[in-house]
């Protein structure tokens, strides 16, 4: 906590009224990892997911991985690495700073890539054209995306990812792994990821993951995966 303490009050110009060290003031400065507002309102996203779940999901399960992120890699070189670089070498730490930086992650990443039902836009332009080149249509792509979702056994995430090679991929990660992290088989950029655990929509869904899926693609924030595609 006193470096937490440090990082606040460097970034908060109080450093002149800090009584720190030479010894101290030599550590990088580093912010723990906070819970980002979601981009709409909890019930923005209604009928395809409820307020419940949502306020559940981001204030419950997102925070609870940032709070153990931060226990698990306070005091550790760990705590000066951007997230993206952490999840790049995660197979160097504890299985607590996998599950955990994924999950925070995963959940940043999934609220980005969702928008409120009447916000909906079609995907167009290249990343249109690289899904009709790489699936044969956008109904091919949702189902073999959904195929992979059903699948995927127990809890993880699907994802749509482009390949090293600049294709475009659908894989599937179990627990909190995303195709970021070195431990992966197929790893590639994320620009699309839907979360297929239970907590995503037993409440209005109970076991019936499919029919989330379908719902799923009524919020889908195709400007969002343009954005992340044209990069
Ligand atoms: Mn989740």
């Amino acid at each position: 906590m006193l470096r937490f303490a440090l990082a606040l009050s460097l970034l908060t110009g109080l450093i002149s009224t800090y009584p720190a060290t030479a010894a101290e003031i030599k550590q990088p400065a580093t912010a723990a990892h906070t819970l980002p507002a979601l981009p709409y309102a909890y019930e923005a996203l209604n009928p395809a997911i409820d307020t419940e779940t949502m306020q559940i999901h981001h204030q419950k399960h997102h925070q609870a991985y940032v709070n153990n992120l931060n226990q698990a890699i306070a005091g550790t070189h760990a705590a000066h690495l951007s997230l993206e670089a952490l999840l790049a070498e995660v197979s160097k730490w504890p299985d607590a700073v996998r599950n955990n930086a994924g999950g925070h992650w995963n959940h940043s990443f999934f609220w980005q890539s969702l928008t409120p039902p009447a916000s909906y836009k079609a995907p167009q332009g290249e990343l249109k054209a690289a899904i009709e080149k790489q699936f044969g249509s956008l109904e091919k792509f949702q189902q073999q995306f959904d195929a992979a979702g059903l699948k995927r056994f127990g809890s993880g995430w699907v994802w749509l990812i482009r390949k090293n090679d600049g294709t475009l991929a659908i894989t599937s990660t179990p627990n909190q792994d995303n195709p970021l992290m070195d431990v992966v088989t197929e790893k590639g950029t994320p620009l699309l990821g839907c979360d297929l655990w239970e907590h995503a929509y037993y409440l209005r869904y109970q076991n019936r993951r499919g029919d989330y899926l379908k719902a799923f693609w009524q919020i889908v924030n195709w400007p969002q995966v343009e954005a992340r595609f044209a990069k």
